[in-house]
């Protein structure tokens, strides 16, 4: 007998994850870019198209004329650029970042990569950045403001405007890491764009919620230069600078994400975006009603305290959960996870409740 072909964890159970089963236009063109590198611009010219829509298209999204950018590997590297581009841009000799706790921790890489402080504040008691403790520890080698639309833990939207303040007074750049939520964002009344307040840079992931294949990632910047603030001189390559963090890139990630874009952007995003808020809120609901406590899903992410061996429980009978540092359950209503899942998820939870 042949030996069986490895096969990937399918979607059914999972609750845990911000990624998500590629859109079919997406997955079909990751397969037909597979063999292309948008590091090489010069030789890999159709990929480079797309990549150039892929950020003009996410320019769209996130309210940016005459965006900069490219096609990441992932949330991680454009924070990291994000930081990099800030420390590269400023005079300071010795500079900080100051981001709220709720900050991924690609944020701690990226300070450990580049030799940066991290300053990082309480967040207030809804779990947003608090301006007025950012503020407290700016001062005048603060070189970036960090504020995150879609935090990873609750799903909290920072308020950007009040951090574009603290940046301009502090004469530093904005960030804003909207990796996971940029793509529900628009779709609701929250400001956090480069329309409502002044970003300068910002990170949005088309491999979460924009139904890409993974690698894509996406980091845009308001100035070109912050681009130049990036790039290298590349002195074999036809191309003459590279502001990539990393050489050769994945064309499958790139004509993914351009794919997704154009089928979905922006009805399908809004249709998939309307159908998991109302999913977090309807297990949101379930929750409460049997007693737990639930932490509103702000964005369609559940969080909910849940003893440890309901938890356990839980994860025996197959299904893939995530928690957040203070041990919460959180269920990321991600476009894969349908009512029917989550239904079947109550059932087995009291199931293991009443065994
Ligand atoms: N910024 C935010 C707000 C994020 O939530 C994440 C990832 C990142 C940046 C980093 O993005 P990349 O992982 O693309 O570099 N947040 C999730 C996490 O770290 C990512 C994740 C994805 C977790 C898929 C599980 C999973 O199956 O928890």
């Amino acid at each position: 007998m042949e030996p069986a072909v490895p096969q990937p964890q399918t979607f059914d159970r999972v609750l845990s994850s911000m990624c998500t089963r590629p859109h079919p236009a997406a997955r079909a063109a990751a397969e037909r870019f597979l063999a292309t590198n948008p590091g090489d611009p010069e030789t890999y010219r159709s990929v480079a198209g797309l990549e150039q829509d892929v950020v003009d298209r996410l320019g769209e999204v996130t309210g940016l004329d005459s965006p900069h950018g490219y096609v990441a590997s992932g949330g991680t590297e454009a924070n990291i650029q994000a930081m990099r581009a800030a420390r590269n841009r400023t005079e300071a000799a010795d500079p900080n970042v100051v981001a709220p706790e709720s900050v991924h921790f690609s944020f701690q890489k990226a300070a450990e990569v580049l030799g940066v402080d991290l300053r990082i504040t309480p967040v207030d008691t809804d779990r947003r950045a608090d301006p007025d403790a950012m503020a407290d520890v700016v001062d005048a080698d603060t070189a970036l403001i960090v504020g995150i639309a879609g935090t990873t833990e609750y799903g909290r939207v920072d308020p950007i405007p009040a951090l574009a303040d603290l940046a301009a007074d502090a004469d530093a750049l904005l960030h804003v890491d909207a990796a996971w939520g940029g793509f529900a964002l628009p779709f609701t009344d929250h400001e956090w764009n480069f329309s409502h307040a002044a970003v300068d840079t910002m990170t949005i992931d088309p491999h979460k919620l924009g139904q890409a294949a993974v690698p894509a990632g996406g980091f845009l910047a308001r100035e070109g230069a912050t681009m130049d603030a990036l790039a290298v001189e590349t002195p074999y390559l036809e191309s003459t600078s590279q502001a990539t963090l990393t050489g050769t890139r994945s064309g499958a990630g790139v004509a993914s994400a351009a794919a997704a874009l154009d089928e979905l952007w922006p009805a399908g995003y809004r249709q998939a975006y309307e159908r998991a808020q109302a999913n977090a809120e309807w297990v949101a609901a379930a929750l409460t009603d049997r007693g737990f406590d639930v932490i509103d899903p702000v964005l369609p992410l559940v969080a909910v305290d849940l003893p440890e061996p309901l938890f356990d429980a839980l994860t025996e009978r197959g299904w893939r959960l995530a928690r957040t540092a203070r041990g919460e359950l959180r269920i990321v209503c991600m476009p894969h996870v349908t009512r029917e899942m989550l239904t079947a998820f109550v059932r087995d939870l009291d199931d293991c409740r009443s065994a």
